[in-house]
């Protein structure tokens, strides 16, 4: 059988109505020929001129990269003119860059983070654009967009998805009744489905973790990944596989595949800043992706998707994939309060 396209996907997915409307498809369609041309600017690497560092920091404080500049601004203007968003929002830009007036506004919001992993870029490992997309609130119109808008919770999404440009390039979404990747065809310039309803499997003997935090670690996961490395002779009873590809969107893209578990739990070097990852554009979007699959999504204790946001690059712990790794995981936590 002839496999289906994003496009016929999402009119299907329109068709049926209570999924999508006409802007929702959109603003869908506009990201994914985005995430093409970035995966195309990608794949030229040292022949594009686009590898290495700029002078310049970002928000984060961190060195950025040519590629997060370049991937920010295609993104920007890809994504600015369809008269679908009111303001958009980035990892690489410090305020929300509502939508210019030359253009008409419409009634969502869009997050993103261009270039999730860009130091894998120079050294030619898989890296990302994860986006999340939430409803301007009813009384933004006719006003100007501010920060404050797009401080909603995770369970607000109403669409998210990543670009993982690695050896295969796909676009895996949710619109929220399920998740659904799709392959670019190269030849064509088509996304092509092939993973229809990814399930996250419930149990698993993977984690991921930069085991090279370990003494920065909370006890709860110390214990954790202690029991795990005990194998088969430990508490566990089996033996456990590790991977750690410095890239979320990679390591979430193998938990939707395959399963597993992905920490990166707020440590000792975070009690100013909650942790390393953001709660916006990377783990909320991730979040919804993974309870969408059958998987869970914590900050170790709390449902990612159910945190109020109080700032726009706001950060926080994230411990997400196969759902019984997840609650084990909680119920360490849960012990180590217990014997506080
Ligand atoms: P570390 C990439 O910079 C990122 O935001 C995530 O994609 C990734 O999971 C994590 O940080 C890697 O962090 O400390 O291992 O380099």
């Amino acid at each position: 059988m002839r496999r289906k396209t994003l496009t016929q996907f999402l009119i299907e997915q329109q068709r049926s109505e209570q999924i999508i409307g006409p802007e929702l498809r959109l603003l869908v369609e506009l990201v994914a020929r985005a995430c093409k041309s970035i995966g195309h600017v990608i794949s030229k690497g040292e022949l594009g001129d686009v590898l290495g560092s700029l002078e310049t920091e970002n928000i984060q404080g961190e060195v950025q990269k040519k590629l997060d500049v370049i991937a920010n601004e295609m993104f920007v203007e890809a994504n600015e003119w369809g008269g679908h968003l009111a303001a958009l929002a980035s990892e690489e830009m410090e305020a929300i860059h509502p939508v210019p007036n030359r253009y008409p506004k419409g009634e969502y919001l869009l997050l993103f983070d261009p270039i999730d992993g860009s130091s894998n870029v120079d050294v030619d490992l898989s890296v990302g654009t994860i986006f999340s997309v939430l409803r301007a609130p009813d009384d933004a119109s006719g006003r100007e967009i501010g920060e404050r808008d797009f401080l909603q919770p995770g369970n607000q999404q109403v669409a998210a998805g990543y670009a993982i440009y690695g050896p295969q390039t796909l676009l895996v979404l949710t619109l929220g009744q399920g998740v659904f990747g799709f392959t670019l065809d190269r030849e064509m310039g088509s996304w092509i489905m092939t993973h229809p309803n990814m399930r996250v499997p419930k149990q698993t003997n993977e984690f991921a973790i930069n085991a090279s935090n370990e003494r920065h670690w909370n006890e709860p996961v110390r214990r954790y990944i202690d029991d795990c490395l005990r194998g088969e002779t430990g508490p566990r009873g089996i033996d456990f596989n590790m991977r750690w590809t410095a890239s979320m969107v990679a390591d979430v893209h193998r938990i939707l595949v395959r399963g597993g578990v992905f920490l990166y739990p707020a440590d000792t070097r975070h009690t100013a800043s909650g942790g390393k990852l953001r709660l916006l554009y990377e783990a909320n979007p991730m979040a919804m992706l993974i309870e969408q699959a059958g998987g869970s999504a914590t900050t170790g204790t709390a449902r990612i998707l159910d945190v109020e946001p109080t700032k726009l690059h706001q950060r926080i712990g994230v411990i997400l994939g196969s759902a019984d790794e997840v609650a084990r995981i909680a119920a360490y936590h849960s012990l180590n309060d217990a014997h506080r």
